[in-house]
């Protein structure tokens, strides 16, 4: 079995991290979406990651749908979604809002790192950051027991950490720590788990300036610290 895509993208990490949680056995071809255009297109026609590639050769993409195979795999009692009821509302609402705050905070880091600054909008990242600010108090104010669904760690908590992870990464100052306590707890105890170690970017990942790149990572990991 193959991941394909970067470790930065936190839809890709939130399937390694599962990947790894649930027991598979799978190789990372850290392809770029950017770098590596046209070898994306030719696995997933939208030039997205993450793509995983099956060991008959069948190619799912798109992280929820992968997710879903990797549940629907592993069998309900092992499966990292709630499966019915209020408890499945509940793990669906979080992961929405937190999959929306990353594509949110994706406009705003498109903003920042892309587009030629002559050509940024600021009325449009005020929007996104608007959002954005929206989902992460609605995040944090979901009580931690000690995960947010209770005494397992599911996808839940997997999706909110890559979203902080990416936000760690790319758009600190979106995160201030006195503002955002339970969300900086959450991502200490997921960051501390060994499927989350095995998930981390690497400076290449990131791009650009190697030490910024490090910093950045020593961000995420600075989580880990209790
Ligand atoms: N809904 C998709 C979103 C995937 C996504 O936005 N991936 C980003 C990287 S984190 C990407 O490939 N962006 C490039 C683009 O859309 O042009 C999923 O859950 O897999």
């Amino acid at each position: 079995m193959k991941l394909v895509g970067q470790y930065d993208s936190p839809y890709t990490r939130r399937v390694a991290i599962s990947l790894h949680m649930l027991g598979f056995g799978f190789e990372n071809i850290r392809l770029s979406v950017f770098g590596d255009a046209a070898k994306m297109q030719q696995i997933n026609p939208l030039i997205r990651i993450p793509a995983l590639t099956l060991d008959d050769g069948e190619v799912l993409i798109d992280s929820a749908a992968i997710l879903d195979w990797l549940d629907e795999t592993v069998g309900t009692e092992r499966a990292l979604m709630a499966n019915s009821g209020a408890a499945r509302r509940k793990i669906l609402r979080i992961i929405a809002i937190a999959t929306g705050a990353i594509d949110k905070a994706m406009g705003i880091s498109y903003e920042r790192y892309r587009r030629p600054p002559e050509k940024m909008h600021q009325p449009w990242i005020n929007r996104l950051s608007e959002q954005l600010n929206g989902a992460l108090s609605t995040l944090e104010a979901y009580p931690l027991t000690p995960w947010l669904m209770g005494d397992r760690l599911t996808q839940a908590d997997i999706t909110v950490a890559a979203m902080i992870g990416y936000l760690q990464l790319y758009l600190p100052d979106f995160l201030p720590i006195d503002r955002y306590s339970n969300l900086a707890l959450l991502s200490c105890r997921c960051e501390a788990e060994p499927a989350f170690m095995a998930s981390l970017p690497t400076p290449e990942d990131i791009g650009g300036n190697i030490d910024e790149a490090r910093q950045a990572i020593t961000r995420l990991q600075g989580r880990v610290a209790r």
